[in-house]
C-alpha cells in the first residue's frame, strides 16, 4: 500500500479516548477496516513511563498483525525506541526539520490548519498533512476555529498535492464532504474509539466515495 492508500481510514487514539481496553478497541477497529493507526497518549489523563511504553508495544503488535502502519504522536524518542513506522507532530511540537533529522525516512505527519502552515510543513519535509478541525469536536480542547472541508480545497487549489487527511468531528455521515474537498482519507478519534463496532460502516463510506472519485 502507498502512504496515500494507508491514510484512507486513519484511527487516532490513546487510552483516555476509550471506554474499554484500548487493545480491544484497536482490534475491533482493525478488523473493521482501519488502514493506519496513531498512538496519541497525551494530556493529563494519558499514561506515562513504563505503562505508556507497554501499551504502545501491545498496540503496535496488533497493527503489525494486520499490516497497518503504527505512528506515534509527538513522542519522537518513543517512536525510535519502538521502531515505529512514523511520527505525527503538531504546530506546537518540536520543529519539523529537527524531527525529520531524528527519524530519518520514517513517515512524518504534520497537523496544519491553513495554506501557510501546510506549505511550510511540505517545505520542511512532511510526508503527509492532517488538516483540521473539519467539524466541531469535543475530543480536543485546544482546537483551532472550525473552517471546514473548504480549507482542504484551498490547500489543493494552492497546488499542494502530498497525501492529506481531514480530522476533527468526522463520522460516517460527513466523511464524504472531506473526501470531496480533496482529502485522501479521514482521521478520526471518537467515531471509532467510542463506537468501534461502527468501523466497518465508516470504512465502506470512505471506500465507496474514493472509488467514485
Ligand atoms: N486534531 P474526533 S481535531 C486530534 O484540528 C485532533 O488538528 C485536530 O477527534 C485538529 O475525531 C482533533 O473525536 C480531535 O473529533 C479529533
Amino acid at each position: 500500500m502507498t502512504l496515500r492508500e494507508s491514510l484512507q481510514l486513519y484511527f487516532v487514539m490513546g487510552s483516555h479516548n476509550c471506554e474499554k481496553h484500548p487493545a480491544l478497541v484497536l482490534e475491533e477497529a482493525l478488523l473493521g477496516g482501519v488502514t493506519m493507526f496513531q498512538f496519541r497518549e497525551k494530556g493529563m489523563e494519558g499514561l506515562e513511563g513504563d505503562a505508556k511504553v507497554e501499551l504502545a508495544h501491545e498496540l503496535q503488535r496488533l497493527c503489525r498483525q494486520h499490516g497497518v502502519p503504527f505512528i506515534v504522536n509527538d513522542d519522537v524518542e518513543l517512536a525510535l525506541l519502538m521502531n515505529a513506522d512514523g511520527v505525527h507532530i503538531g504546530q506546537e511540537d518540536e520543529p519539523i526539520e529537527k524531527v525529520r533529522r531524528k527519524i530519518g525516512n520514517r513517515i512524518l505527519g504534520v497537523s496544519s490548519h491553513d495554506v501557510i502552515e501546510a506549505r511550510l510543513a511540505v517545505e520542511s519535509g512532511a510526508d503527509y498533512l492532517g488538516v483540521g478541525p473539519m467539524f466541531p469536536t469535543n475530543t480536543k480542547n485546544d482546537c483551532r476555529e472550525v473552517r471546514g472541508p473548504k480549507i482542504i480545497q484551498s490547500i489543493r487549489t494552492y497546488g499542494i498535492d502530498i497525501p492529506l487527511v481531514g480530522i476533527g468531528g468526522i463520522h460516517d455521515s460527513n466523511a464524504s464532504q472531506v473526501l470531496e474537498a480533496g482529502a485522501d482519507g479521514v482521521a478520526v478519534i471518537s467515531a471509532i474509539s467510542k463506537h468501534p463496532f461502527r468501523t466497518e460502516n465508516l470504512s465502506q463510506v470512505v471506500q465507496q466515495k474514493l472509488l467514485r472519485s
